[in-house]
């Protein structure tokens, strides 16, 4: 697809006025403004994103990220919020090269699946060059490599009540509010199953640092940075956001940013 049709089609959510996804908001390092969450700001926020997820839902379902050459990678992968989990299960994990590493798949599924990451590596694969960008406004393209999520949950059996895949996260942000918060992540099953969510664990052409998640992390391409979760230590899938953290469907949503980040 053409960047004039996207930035056409971007025009038009402006003028239609649901470009929630485009409202500045603090950076990800920055937490100015974003706990009044009963504000009439948040809920005209609010509104609007349910707005701008459906209207991207009619015209768009399964519109292709772009993809980029390999010329066009520049650096590589600004490394951002955490990047070296301390936690004594990560610690350990780390030490041993995540040989001992393994994602449960669980939740509303027919068979819960428990992988170690020589089995995730031997699956089909898939490689993609495309662009990260972040909220707090940079941008960085790499490539990635990774089994397409779709696979896992086909091999899980998805029971139909599922609507949301949740990712629970290794590391936890430090709010300054009573204790450290675990980052979580979440998604609808429609993105779920794009072509282009992979759980990664190759960036251009090397293994995964752990700078940037290893051994696995999200990549959902046609959403903002905050969603495509490093670190992933379980999948769960579930018919409600509400269990989960703040209830938002994520970290970083629990504090204020829109749960459809969209680009
Ligand atoms: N577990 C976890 N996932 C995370 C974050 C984090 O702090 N912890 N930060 C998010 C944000 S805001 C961005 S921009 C990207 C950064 O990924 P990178 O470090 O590979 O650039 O990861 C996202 N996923
Ligand atoms: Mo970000």
């Amino acid at each position: 697809m053409s960047r004039t049709f996207q930035a056409n089609r971007r025009r038009f959510l402006t003028l239609a006025g649901v470009a929630a996804s485009t409202v500045p908001l603090a950076g990800c390092d920055m937490l100015d403004g974003v706990f009044s969450g009963d504000s009439a700001v948040r809920q005209t926020l609010a509104s609007a994103n349910s707005l701008s997820y459906r209207v991207q839902r009619m015209l768009a379902g399964d519109r292709l990220a772009p993809e980029f050459a390999a010329t066009e990678i520049r650096q590589g992968q600004r490394p951002n919020g955490s990047t070296d989990p301390d936690g004594p299960d990560y610690r350990a994990l780390k030490a041993t090269a995540f040989a001992t590493y393994r994602l449960p798949v669980t939740g509303l599924v027919e068979k819960p699946l428990d992988l170690g990451l020589d089995e995730i590596r031997v699956m089909p694969a898939r490689t993609q060059i495309t662009r990260h960008d972040c909220v707090e406004g940079w941008s960085c393209i790499a490539k990635w490599t990774g089994v397409p999520l779709a696979t896992l949950l086909d091999q899980a059996k998805v029971k139909p009540e599922a609507r949301y895949v949740i990712f629970h996260c290794y590391d936890a942000m430090n709010l300054g509010l009573g204790g450290p918060t675990p980052y979580y992540e979440s998604i609808d099953l429609l993105d779920a199953r794009h072509p282009q969510t992979i759980l990664a664990y190759g960036c251009n052409d090397q293994a995964l640092s752990v700078a940037n998640g290893a051994p696995l992390r999200v990549r959902v391409e046609r959403q903002l940075g905050y969603k495509m979760a490093k670190y992933v230590k379980s999948i769960e899938l579930a018919a409600t956001l509400a269990p989960y953290g703040g209830g938002k469907g994520g970290f970083w949503e629990d504090v204020g940013y829109d749960w459809y980040g969209g680009i």
